[in-house]
């Protein structure tokens, strides 16, 4: 029977009778126009052929629907909308079942809900991940979701976005079976249930639920959300799903998705989206292929190269892990061990993985053993000597091919290359703490970084399932040159009035988990300090220079840590310290300041500005690539809110440079 074809994405064939459509739209299935005029032809073709039975919906390649076409969104609406197909599906008078091949995410989520029956391949994923895009589903998943599934499970799978697998989404009563031939299985139900009554889900009653136990369910979701607003109306649409019937809640929800589409949190979201996508891409590599990396050498298994070495163990390779001494070398082994153990009890990862995983580590002070290493990655003691030495005792240790990098934050990692006798194969990367969790990575090109280095170590990274940002070398790279910009400033106006309590409200009022000061407690002051006073020297006596913190470290105020520092923390709780207030008045004093108010706007714009202007100096100086990947750094690396869509795109200086 040869194939029909409803538009350049939508074709079908008819088999016993029933018309097998497939969506063909790479690389994921979105529900663009031409998707939506062949769905519904397909439809049409469907209730004109008498032989046809049935419809089973289905996707090639990879996923079953990824969505609505995220690049429609604010575009002039071409006909049909999403919600008039969905609609027509779950109206229509002939079976339609949907064979999921792979993920069935939000638009693809709602074809698959308004289907009379569902079959899923083990692998495959269902969700309604619209929050994470500022937006709520628009094409009825609010209203039929906790139909299937029942109102806290659809409170939970929309608010927070998350996705199922096909065993669980069964188990919710989401999928119907789970089937390695899940057209076949699809076909052969339309089959049975052709000429009875359909299930449609929206005319299924959404089953009650006391209002307790939803508003513990609201409550899990929206300590989450920071501030956005999609979760709270994602919630609010799923709750009255039960008390209206299904236009009106249709009606309500397709209101609230277009308002929120439109908003600045959606745009920033989206932005986000589009910048990770683009994340790790580098024009001028296209076409290189990277080195195979299987096995990883972490010189010093401390807090960070343990961290590495589980996000390298759980991604599949191979891990050596080097100490000073042998002693060392089983501590790093239990800590590695303990971090693998806590991701089992936290269900993030399997005892058999767990197994695995420890299957592939060694720990030795051996240097030697490195020999069998594609990449090593130092994680020692962040001093430039100690580096160099070891990138020197690397050099003759290691084979000619394989990749050296650095974990430095602040060292020059040019210097540190020029320490081996082959510079190309040096880069940096550039890991957050707790390493194991934090998704960002700066991949730091260097000044001799050969492109199939770099190219690698992006693979590499991206394997972690990390993100990685391409950085140029500078103090600091991208992250912590903007991060202290932005200390700098808050300092600023703390010496001219300001409380650092206030600078914090500020911060977190505008989304941050947590303000610059209470950041710094936690991280340590004494970093930043040793950092100042190597400074010192180099410092430009016109360079303004707020001596407040150094006052605080001369007083052993050092951060959570010592139980003080920028505020005191009785009993781990952060206080407002009078002394803190005594060492500012009189760093004022000192020089002569009046101090004065500041509202929290001024705050919170001065604090932007000056990571804004850091970040077009970075864009200048070639560090970094495009404005998006600054966004990536500081959201996923120093907590900037993602609804904001990072410093750049908050500022509306997000658009590519073209000249
Ligand atoms: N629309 C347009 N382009 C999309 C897209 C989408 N929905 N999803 C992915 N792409 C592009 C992406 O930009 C990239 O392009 C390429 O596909 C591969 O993506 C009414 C309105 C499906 C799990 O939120 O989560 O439905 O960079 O690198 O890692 O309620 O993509 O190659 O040019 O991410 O294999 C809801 C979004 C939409 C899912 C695949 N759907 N996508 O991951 O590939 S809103 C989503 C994903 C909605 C309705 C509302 C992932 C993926 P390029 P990729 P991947």
């Amino acid at each position: 029977m040869s194939a029909l074809r409803f538009s350049e994405s939508v074709s079908a064939r008819l088999e016993d009778g029933v018309l097998l459509v497939t969506i063909d739209n790479p690389p994921v299935n979105a529900l663009s126009a031409h998707v939506r005029t062949g769905l519904a032809a397909a439809l049409n073709h469907a209730a004109g052929t008498v032989e046809i039975a049935g419809v089973v919906l289905t996707g090639a390649g990879r996923a079953f629907i990824g969505g609505a076409d995220i690049r429609e969104f604010g575009k002039p609406p071409v006909e049909p909308s999403l919600p008039d197909v969905v609609g027509r599906i779950e109206a229509f008078d002939k079976p339609v079942i949907c064979a999921v091949n792979g993920v069935a995410l939000g638009g693809g989520c709602e074809v698959a809900l308004a289907c009379h029956g569902r079959i899923a391949v083990e692998t495959a994923a269902f969700g309604l991940p619209e929050v994470k895009l500022g937006i709520v589903p628009g094409a009825g998943g609010t209203q039929r979701l906790p139909r299937l599934v029942g109102t806290l499970a659809a409170i939970d799978l929309i608010g927070t976005g998350r996705t199922v697998k096909s065993l669980d989404a069964m188990a919710l009563g989401l999928a119907d079976a789970v089937s390695a031939h899940p057209v076949a299985t699809a076909a052969s139900l339309v089959r049975q249930v052709a000429g009875q009554p359909l299930r449609r889900t929206g005319s299924l009653d959404v089953p009650p639920v006391d209002d307790d136990a939803l508003d513990a369910a609201a409550a899990k979701v929206l300590a989450k959300s920071r501030g956005q607003s999609a979760p709270a109306e994602a919630i609010r649409l799923v709750r009255a799903a039960g008390g209206v019937d299904l236009e009106a809640g249709l009606a309500e929800e397709r209101a609230t998705f277009l308002r929120l589409r439109d908003s600045t949190e959606s745009a920033a979201l989206r932005h986000v989206f589009f910048a990770e996508r683009a994340a790790g891409k580098v024009e001028q590599l296209e076409g290189i292929t990277p080195r195979r990396i299987e096995t990883v050498g972490i010189v010093g298994t401390g807090l960070m190269g343990s961290g590495i070495a589980v996000a390298a163990l759980t991604s599949g390779h191979r891990v050596i892990g080097l100490e000073q001494t042998p002693e060392a070398a089983a501590a790093g082994m239990g800590r590695i061990a303990g971090l693998l153990d806590k991701a089992v009890q936290s269900k993030r990862l399997t005892a058999a993985a767990l197994d695995a995983c420890l299957a592939r580590l060694e720990t030795t002070a051996d240097a030697s053993a490195l020999a069998a290493a594609d990449l090593v990655i130092e994680a020692v003691f962040d001093d430039l000597a100690v580096k160099t030495d070891l990138f020197r005792r690397l050099n003759g240790i290691v084979r000619p091919d394989a990749i050296l990098a650095t974990n430095t934050s602040y060292l020059d990692p040019d210097a540190i290359a020029d320490a081996t006798t082959d510079p190309r194969r040096v880069l940096g990367l550039h890991f957050f703490s707790p390493a194991h969790i934090m998704r960002l990575v700066e991949v730091v090109d260097c000044a001799k970084t050969a492109p199939d280095v770099l190219v690698s170590a992006l693979a590499f990274v991206k394997r972690l399932g990390k993100l990685p940002i391409v950085s140029g070398v500078t103090e600091g790279f991208i992250g912590n040159r903007i991060f202290s910009a932005y200390r700098r400033e808050a300092e600023f106006m703390v010496e001219d009035g300001a409380e650092p309590q206030a600078v914090d409200a500020a911060m977190e009022a505008y989304g941050f988990p947590m303000g610059i000061f209470a950041v710094n407690d936690m991280a340590g002051l004494e970093i930043a300090w040793a950092r100042r006073k190597r400074q010192a020297a180099t410092r430009s006596p016109d360079e303004r220079y707020v001596e407040i913190a150094d006052r605080l470290c001369e007083a052993g105020r050092l951060g959570r840590k010592t139980g003080r520092g920028w505020y005191a923390y009785p009993d781990g709780v952060r206080t407002i310290d009078p002394n803190v207030t005594a060492i500012i008045d009189a760093a004022r004093a000192a020089k002569g300041i009046v101090p004065r108010n500041f509202t929290a706007e001024e705050i919170t714009d001065r604090l932007l500005k000056a990571m804004v202007d850091e970040g077009a100096a970075l864009l200048a100086e070639g560090i970094a690539a495009r404005p998006g990947d600054i966004d990536l750094v500081m959201i996923n690396g120093y907590g900037f809110p993602a609804h904001k869509g990072g410093p750049m795109f908050a500022a509306g200086r997000h658009e590519e440079r073209t000249a």
